[in-house]
């Protein structure tokens, strides 16, 4: 039985940290819960950037480099910076991270689509920072833009330093973007997608658009690709165990999902990658190392990184 990459995405942009106290936003904190969910058997850690001081999303490459080194420093632990980075920023700023740092994997958002937070302001009324009711209300309008001019960029960026692009699909079409990516030369089959569930705005989570997804994936790419899941929140795990059982991977981590169970907050994204693993092992599948996920992924090395 082939090994489940597991991943744990630590922070994101879409919690704010008046939604958990357990959300990472300071770079010791983000170090920490890196090691934590590697030891607790995530093979890759999905990495965002944010402002310590108050825990708004960051472009900043030192911020990027200094959260990157840290967790290089303990650890093999493969690393996955995002360049969707969150709605305050531009596509060019997103993408910053993968020349700076030349990372071996970075995501890469095979479409534009509606990206809606905002419905979360009728659950959550008091906030401790002045910048997260704006940013949730914000994304009413707004619009997570990438066309195909940027693919054609990040693509092309993502080849000169042999990052491996992790392809997020957020809707059913986004598949013929990689399709045609892959046509016109800027993408490499056996390409990994990383599908993105229960946005509001893209596909929705449910087992059977899981499999109407894994369908369209093998109608338009053959075998040439490798997936995982990431569902948000209750739907993490219920997305996760269809995905394995079809022979993909799983995305767990506070990024998508802050609770372990219903109405239970999860001290840290290690708890989830314990309770997949937990599960996984139940159905009769190992978790995937490091290095075992750089051999099924074929990503560079971690000695070819620049951080
Ligand atoms: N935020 C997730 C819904 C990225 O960071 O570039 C998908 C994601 C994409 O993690
Ligand atoms: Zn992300």
């Amino acid at each position: 039985m082939s090994k489940v990459i597991i991943t744990a995405a630590l922070t994101g942009a879409i919690h704010t940290p008046s939604m958990s106290e357990y959300l990472p936003f300071t770079t010791e904190h983000l170090i920490d819960e890196a090691l934590r969910s590697h030891n607790a058997g995530a093979a890759v850690v999905h990495v965002h950037a944010r402002n310590p001081e108050d825990g708004s999303p960051s472009a900043s490459g030192d911020i990027f480099k200094e959260i990157l080194s840290g967790i290089k420093a303990k650890s093999n632990v493969v690393i996955t910076p995002t360049t969707g980075g969150s709605y305050t920023m531009t596509p060019k700023e997103r993408l910053a991270v993968v020349s700076a740092l030349k990372p071996e994997m970075a995501t890469f958002n095979a479409g534009s689509l509606n990206f809606a937070l905002y419905p979360v302001l009728d659950k959550y009324k008091e906030f401790k920072y002045e910048w997260e009711k704006g940013y949730l209300a914000g994304t009413e309008s707004f619009i997570f833009s990438n066309h195909f001019e940027s693919l054609h960029i990040y693509s092309k960026t993502m080849k000169e330093v042999n990052a491996r692009p992790e392809i997020e699909i957020y809707d059913v079409g986004q598949v013929n973007n990689v399709a045609q990516l892959v046509r016109e030369g800027y993408l490499d089959k056996p390409v990994y997608l990383q599908f993105v569930m229960g946005i509001l705005g893209g596909i929705q989570a449910t087992g059977d658009n899981l499999l109407y997804l894994i369908r369209e994936a093998k109608r338009l790419l053959g075998d040439g690709f490798k997936w995982s899941v990431c569902a948000a929140g209750r739907f993490q795990f219920p997305m996760g165990v269809i995905n394995v059982l079809e022979g993909g991977f799983w995305r767990v981590g506070l990024e998508d999902n802050i609770y372990l169970e219903k109405g239970v907050l999860a001290k840290s994204s290690a708890e989830q990658v314990e309770k997949a693993i937990r599960i996984i092992r139940e159905l009769g599948y190992e978790p995937a190392t490091a290095d075992e996920a750089r051999e099924i992924l074929d990503l560079k090395g971690i000695d070819k990184v620049n951080y």
